[in-house]
Formats: structure tokens, C-alpha cells, sequence
């Protein structure tokens, strides 16, 4: 068994987490995770701050085993969800795309695990300086909303400069992938994109088709020049928003409004103009399988490479 502090802080088997995908992760693939011995999550970004809390209920309904929540701190709406969260008694929660800094102090009060999802090394620092009980350390082959560096120089980097524990994230689909994290400075892995292909992610059809069909070159990343870079598929609408960005006669404003609700149309009407979100590793995601069979492929066969390891590498 691959030793680490996050299944003991967490209270889980496996250390897995489930990446908090916006709009996509939900009680029926939270649970499933959280059931196959990883950590489920389910996202804040969805209809509203009372449609994920009826997303939190159900997740409790669904599995008797420990869950979080993954709350997106630019939306709108975070301000309600972090005081959400707390009235629901949420016990884990990870954030992304920004500082979870106004929130700390509050959550920490009320007993919860805060795992921010960081970028840089100096966000690791301050995040850890105000209470953070560990970090996910996200490369930029993740899909979504990314940062400027890559799994394999990322992820090191922050293991050396913190002591709480570091969760390896970007670039992560197979066993392969999961040994290189750990042997990084991880202490478990997160993964979104391979759970695209669960049984039990509820994404458009078309979604998941398109991941399967995916292949090694088949994502962009737009948005730089909005200043918030997000990777997805390469599709009409990625490729139109592409070239807007390097149109100098298109303004920011026309750009936002014509990516706004594309994710949304992605996972719910498999909208051929929607944003559908990836990472890197799509092109490796190449069957619908149960959550429990991407969990324990991924850490059963991450910890038979580490244990072969001595005799392949060293004779
Ligand atoms: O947050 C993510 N990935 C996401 S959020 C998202 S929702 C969305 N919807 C529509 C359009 C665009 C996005 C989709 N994917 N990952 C976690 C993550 N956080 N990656 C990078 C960061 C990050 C970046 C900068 C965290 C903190 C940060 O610091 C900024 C600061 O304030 O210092």
C-alpha cells in the first residue's frame, strides 16, 4: 500500500481525489468515488447555492464515507457557498482559481479541511501560512482554469517549499502518471479528466464521446488574454474563441460574451458550441468504465510500478 498522511487526514483508503470539475462533478460521481475508497467532490459550480446544497444532501444519501466540496472562488456566488458549506456541515473542501484567504479564518472555525488548489509555490507558502491543511498542486496539463507551470516542475517545487501535504494534479489519467506524482514529493493524486469516462459521470453524452475520441493534440488553451487561461477541447467554438483573442478588432467584452454559459451547454445539452473542458490527457481516456475501476487501476497499478521499481530500474 502506497504510505500517506492524506488518507489519515482525510479518512479515506486510497489517496485519490476526484477533481472538483464545475458543472460536471456531482453527488452521483462524488459518491461513487468516494464509495470505490478515494475522495469524492462535488462542485459548487452549478444552478445556483441551493442546487449544490441538494447536491451535498444527495452525496450524504448516496455514501456513508467521507466527501468534500470544491468551491470555485471566482464565481459570483462564493461568498454564499463558503457560508453554505459550513450550515451543511461539509468536513473537506478544496477551492480553485484564486485566494482562499477571506474564507480561512471561518472555515478553519468550524472544523473543516481546507485544501486550496494552487498554482505556484507562493501561493503554497501563504496558503499554508493561514491554516491550509494540505495543497493540491495543479499543472497546467489539467483542464479548465489553468496556471503558467507543468505537473513535472510544479509539483516538486511546492513539495520542497511546505510541510503540509502536497495532492500532485494535472497530467494524471493512468498508473504510470500516479507512480511519477508520487515519486515527485506527492502525497496523493487528483484526477478529472479520466472520470469524464465513469459509469456514473452524469456529463452529455456527447461529452464523454468527444473525450474518447480525443487524442494527444486535441486540446487549446484559450482565454491568456482575458487573463483567466482555460484548457478544453479543440472544437468550433474553442477554435472561435482562438481566433477572437487574436482579432485586435474584438473586444474583451465581446470575447466574455461569447464564452459565457459554454460550459454549462458542453455538460448539459452537448451543444456543439459549448466548452468542453479537458485536460492534456484526453487522448488517453479510451473507455466508460465504473469510478471504482479508474480508482483502483490508477492506485493498484501506480503501486505495483513503485514496488517493481528496484529491479527494473536498479538490476
Ligand atoms: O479552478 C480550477 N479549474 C477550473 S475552475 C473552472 S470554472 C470556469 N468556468 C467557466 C470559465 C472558466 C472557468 C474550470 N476549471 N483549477 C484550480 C486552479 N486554481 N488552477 C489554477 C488555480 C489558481 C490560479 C491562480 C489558483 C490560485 C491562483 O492565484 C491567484 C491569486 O489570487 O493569487
Amino acid at each position: 500500500m502506497i504510505k500517506s498522511r492524506i488518507c489519515e487526514i482525510l479518512g479515506i483508503r486510497y489517496p485519490i481525489i476526484q477533481g472538483g470539475m464545475a458543472w460536471i462533478a456531482d453527488a452521483s460521481l462524488a459518491a461513487a468515488v468516494s464509495n470505490a475508497g478515494g475522495l469524492g467532490l462535488v462542485s459548487s459550480v452549478n444552478a445556483g447555492t441551493e442546487a449544490v446544497r441538494a447536491e451535498i444532501r444527495k452525496c450524504r444519501e448516496l455514501t456513508g464515507k467521507p466527501f468534500g466540496v470544491n468551491i470555485m472562488l471566482q464565481a459570483p456566488n462564493a461568498p454564499e457557498i463558503a457560508r453554505m458549506v459550513i450550515e451543511e456541515g461539509v468536513k473537506i473542501l478544496t477551492t480553485g482559481a484564486g485566494s482562499p484567504a477571506p474564507y480561512m479564518e471561518d472555515w478553519k472555525a468550524a472544523g473543516i479541511k481546507v485544501i486550496p488548489v494552487i498554482a505556484s509555490v507562493a501561493l503554497a507558502l501563504k496558503v499554508q501560512a493561514l491554516g491550509a491543511d494540505a495543497v493540491v498542486a495543479e499543472g497546467a496539463e489539467s483542464g479548465g482554469h489553468v496556471g503558467e507551470l507543468h505537473t513535472m516542475a510544479l509539483l516538486p517545487q511546492v513539495a520542497d517549499a511546505v510541510s503540509i501535504p502536497v495532492i500532485g494534479a494535472g497530467g494524471i489519467a493512468d498508473p504510470r502518471q500516479a507512480a511519477a506524482a508520487f515519486i515527485l514529493g506527492a502525497d496523493a493524486i487528483q484526477v478529472g479528466t479520466r472520470f469524464l469516462a465513469a459509469e456514473e459521470c452524469t456529463v452529455h453524452q456527447n461529452y464523454k464521446e468527444r473525450i474518447l475520441k480525443a487524442t494527444d493534440n486535441s486540446t487549446i488553451v484559450t482565454g491568456k488574454t482575458l487573463g483567466h487561461p482555460v484548457r478544453s477541447l479543440k472544437t468550433p467554438f474553442s477554435n472561435a474563441f482562438a481566433r477572437m483573442e487574436a482579432d485586435p478588432s474584438v473586444t474583451s467584452e465581446e470575447i466574455l460574451a461569447f464564452g459565457t454559459g459554454a460550459l454549462r451547454k458542453a455538460v448539459k445539452d452537448g451543444d456543439q458550441d459549448g466548452s468542453y473542458m479537458a485536460g492534456e490527457v484526453a487522448g488517453m481516456v479510451n473507455r466508460i468504465e465504473p469510478a471504482k475501476a479508474i480508482v483502483e487501476n490508477i492506485i493498484l497499478g501506480a503501486e505495483k510500478i513503485l514496488g517493481e521499481a528496484p529491479t527494473k530500474y536498479l538490476g
